[in-house]
């Protein structure tokens, strides 16, 4: 296309681009979007109520966001133009840790380099760790779009700092530096969404938008209002737990706090305390007459009969912890920190190094481990032991593990091996492998028969070692009947546990849990498993789950993909931790030093929007408490305008409108976002609406779409296939842009948006244009068979568009199907000229069905070529006689004669 070519000339997309500025100022002047309800409920399909999640605002919104929307824009507009009573509000979501931690990083960037900050050149610079694999985000995902934010790897391989990020904005240093305050952003940035929006064309009534946190006090109070009701009905408990946790921010790290490890959560271990016997050798005088222990980590508590050794890293870097007054655990630093917050350290969230030593330090270490036959067991080194997994310690079970057995094997078949180590024969040799759990097909030395089956020759080979693990690790566990100690005769499965709550309880083993992968948080520290004591909301539990159930069965989910994905959220999704410290957001009511999680609330806020307006008077951050004191919306004013609670006496807000408003609105008709928030935000949204509302106000519908390609590659920052909102309607204009967003893709699967199918759009938008023009002032002609078979074609657009208003169907048998059959009326009646009326039905019938997908243009041919009244974004479906098959049949057939010949 030539004029989108280098060199091109941007006249067309000018064209559009002036037309929707014209168009909106329509639009603006009559207020067209503002949605009022009415007195009376409403009628079956009489009102449309569809919203999006409202966007993080750290930064502006970009094209992964637009598309999602568009897929809420497009139905809403679809419901307007055939008459339903539309609202879709849009607010915007500033709860949570990122905006604070990016202040806080600019902060400390000033403190470093100044201000303005001058940075240091790349050579000194260290180069940062890549950046995470994560899954590609399309943006309507709020809380994933957080996770992406502050750590941008420049081109040449350096973090980019939270200045660059800001410069990359267009701001200014002066006013970057404002930005050290959170609340500069939420000032800044949701202003600016609201703007693109409305360039967008988005149908919404922005009266009714909103930020969150306690900075807007409207909303404050009825998140307050949200969580003493969740508590009041058992739903929000205390509870201690083991959770992902960043010791820089002092608050569990929740996925979207983390710059890496997402989906990560803690692994238990069974840490098993094997004894060192004294006297210890030199190097311990130290900590001589304390009780010493290699601190083992294992998944196999059941195993430990077997025992015949422990296993450490040669030139591994270990200390001896202290854990409490007496009692000193020898492990890894890494793991002493884990422990220091699980309340096993001497000093809370500190740990204490009496003794620093390497892996050859521990061997020869003899030491006397719980439940093994063998009364002395010695530290004996191993290769493939991992310093950043459990503790560095290992305990060996030659009978059950394929590593412990080649390990063994290898020590006792080498004499220059164990020399190497300095390993004495008499803490290898008189050890056999002993028998304890029989499996029906491995029998009782299941390690040495795989191991032997599978022709490993040593320690080093671990691939096939990795692959006889599992086998051994699932069939041990399944299949195993235990034939030594205690529980001789019982099954694996059955027995695992009971021998671990014995361990514990003899205090020869304490739990010990990690992150399972490592997880780096935005703040920049490495995350640790603490127990903490925090406030949970608890999804999951029984009754709760079955109402839970029960909405998403009467649901409209627009795909069995998403069922899917919400039936296996409901049958794994347990307590939330849903307080946090750091941040920004709403204060626990009960318990200020926290804040509730931005997950937490967001469920419900639906039921705001239909009010709000009327609270906030449209100023986004609640400033406006001339009619409406916030101290006035008490629990009951909530109760009564949400719930069947009486009209509270001491009010004098006109509650009765407010609640008509609400009962009007509610239920939401559809909820549209990326499929990635099914397993939490979503799922969330269901669990909290049967917690709270009655049955009738359950929501009715979720849509979910897959993520966003650009130009069939994943879209992303660093490499700058990348387009924000903003630059996407710069470059193309809103209509073609929303024209590609509905050709990109309806289902969960990865979308594409193709610049060249916008770049059609605008030839193809104003070539029709210019085309109607010329046909509104040419002459009339008779009617024809020709006029029968494009009338018919039209009959047809209507009905197959109207059928289910998808948008990429609706796309082609709207447009592209209604285009072509035009095209060939327009050839089969050559020079002799068409019909006007018919022309003018054609005109009339493809402006609107287009409307919801291109509004703006729309708009215009409807008011400037076809002189319409009112606006076509609410003129109603077009009526269409029933469409006759069989002559669109026989002109096939003819059309494909005529080419034959
Ligand atoms: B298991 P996962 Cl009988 N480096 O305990 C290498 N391996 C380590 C380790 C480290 N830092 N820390 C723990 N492990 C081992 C018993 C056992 C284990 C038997 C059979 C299988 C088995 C006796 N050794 O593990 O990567 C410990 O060995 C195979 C699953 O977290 C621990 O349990 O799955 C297991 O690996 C933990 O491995």
């Amino acid at each position: 296309m030539a004029d989108t070519d280098s060199g091109r000339s941007f006249k067309r997309r000018d064209q559009l681009l002036e037309m929707e500025h014209e168009v909106r100022k329509w639009w603006d002047e009559s207020q067209v979007f503002n949605a009022e309800a009415k007195d009376q409920p409403a009628k079956q399909g009489e009102k449309f109520f569809g919203t999006f999640p409202f966007p993080y605002m750290n930064g502006y919104l970009h094209l992964g966001h637009a598309f999602s929307l568009s897929k809420l824009e497009f139905a809403a507009a679809f419901h307007r133009l055939r008459g339903a009573n539309v609202l879709l509000p849009f607010g915007f979501h500033c709860t949570g840790m990122p905006i604070k931690a990016s202040a806080d990083k600019l902060r400390r960037e000033i403190e470093k380099f100044g201000n303005p900050p001058v940075f240091p050149s790349v050579e000194t610079e260290v180069v940062n760790e890549p950046e995470p694999e994560s899954k590609p985000s399309d943006g309507s995902n709020p809380e994933k779009f957080k996770g992406k934010k502050s750590k941008v790897v420049s081109k040449t391989g350096r973090e980019t700092y939270q200045w660059e990020i800001m410069r990359g904005y267009g701001l200014s240093d002066a006013e970057i530096a404002t930005f050290q305050d959170p609340v500069q952003w939420l000032r800044f940035f949701p202003p600016l969404a609201v703007e693109d929006l409305k360039a967008f064309g988005l149908g919404a009534d922005w009266r009714r938008s909103f930020i969150t946190t306690d900075i807007n006090p409207f909303f404050d109070k009825f998140v307050r209002w949200h969580m003493r009701k969740l508590k009041s009905k058992n739903k929000i408990i205390k509870d201690l737990r083991y959770t992902i946790y960043s010791p820089l921010d002092g608050q569990p790290c929740a996925d979207h706090d983390r710059a890496s490890g997402e989906g990560v959560i803690p692994q238990e271990y069974t840490l098993i305390k094997m004894e060192v016997v004294p006297p210890f050798p030199p190097k311990f005088a130290h900590i001589e007459g304390k009780k010493v222990y290699l601190a083992a980590a294992t998944l196999r508590p059941e195993t430990m009969y077997g025992q015949t050794n422990s296993w450490v890293l040669p030139d591994g870097k270990y200390g001896a912890f202290e854990i409490n007054e007496t009692e000193v655990f020898i492990l890894t630093e890494r793991a002493a920190r884990n422990l220091a917050y699980q309340n096993l350290s001497r000093v809370p969230e500190k740990p204490t190094c009496l003794v620093e030593l390497t892996g050859q330090d521990l061997i020869g270490l003899p030491c006397r481990s719980p439940l093994s036959f063998n009364d002395i067991i010695y530290c004996l080194p191993m290769l493939s032991v991992l310093t950043d997994k459990g503790t560095g310690i290992v305990t060996s079970v030659p009978s059950d593990s394929p590593d412990d057995y080649m390990a063994l094997q290898d020590l006792k078949a080498k004499a220059p091996f164990r020399a190497k180590f300095g390993v004495k024969d008499e803490w290898v040799l008189p050890f056999e492998v002993i028998p304890i759990i029989s499996h029906p097909e491995f029998g009782d030395k299941s390690a040495e028969k795989i191991c032997n089956d599978m022709k490993i020759k040593s320690q080093n080979e671990r691939e096939k070692l990795d692959a006889a693990k599992k086998v051994i690790y699932k069939g041990g566990f399944y299949e195993g009947t235990m034939i030594a100690g205690e529980y001789a005769g019982m099954r694996v499965q059955d027995a695992k546990t009971l021998i671990k709550q014995k361990l514990l309880e003899l205090n020869q083993a304490v739990v010990y849990s990690e992150p399972e992968k490592k997880v780096m948080s935005r703040s920049g520290d490495e995350c640790v498993v603490a127990l903490t004591d925090q406030w949970y909301i608890t999804y999951g539990e029984e009754t709760w789950l079955e109402k839970a159930k029960g909405c998403l069965a009467n649901m409209n989910l627009y795909s069995d993909e998403t069922r899917h994905g919400f039936e296996h959220t409901l049958s794994w999704l347990n307590q939330w931790a849903c307080s946090r410290s750091f941040g920004l957001g709403t204060r626990i009511p009960w318990d200020e030093q926290f804040l509730v999680e931005s997950l937490s609330d967001s469920t419900i806020y639906m039921a705001y929007y239909a009010v709000c307006h009327l609270l906030q008077k449209g100023d986004l951050f609640g400033a406006d408490t001339s009619t409406v004191k916030p101290e006035q919306l008490t629990d009951d004013v909530w109760d009564y305008l949400f719930l069947s609670g009486s009209e509270p006496k001491s009010s004098d807000i006109d509650l009765t409108l407010l609640k008509k408003m609400f009962q009007y609105w509610y239920p939401l008709d559809v909820r549209v976002s990326g499929k990635d928030l099914i397993q939490n935000h979503l799922t969330f949204c269901i669990y909290n609406h049967t917690a709270i509302f009655p049955e009738e106000h359950w929501p009715r519908g979720f849509r979910c779409n897959g993520h966003i390609m650009l130009n069939s590659e994943k879209m992303s920052k660093s490499t700058g296939n990348f387009r924000t909102l903003k630059q996407a309607i710069e470059e193309f204009s809103a209509d073609a842009t929303r024209f590609s967003l509905a050709d990109a893709g309806d289902g969960m699967d990865d979308a594409n948006f193709v610049f060249e199918t916008a770049n059609a759009a605008i030839l193809r938008l104003t070539k029709e244009r210019v085309w109607m023009e010329e046909v509104l002032a040419a002459e009339s002609a008779l009617r024809t068979y020709a006029d029968r078979v494009f009338a018919n074609e039209i009959n047809f657009a209507i009905k197959m568009t109207e059928k289910e208003y998808m948008f990429r169907e609706a796309l082609k048998s709207g447009f592209y199907d209604l285009q072509a059959a035009r095209d060939e009326y327009r050839f089969s009646c050559g020079s002799s000229g068409m019909n006007r009326d018919l022309m003018w039905r054609f005109m009339d019938i493809q402006t609107r069905l287009i409307a919801p997908i291109c509004p703006h243009y729309s708009e215009y041919i409807w008011r400037k070529l076809l002189k319409k009244d009112g606006f076509v974004i609410k003129a109603g479906w077009p009526e269409a006689e029933n469409p006759d098959l069989t002559l669109q049949k026989a002109n096939r057939y003819l059309q494909e004669s005529i080419t034959n010949f």
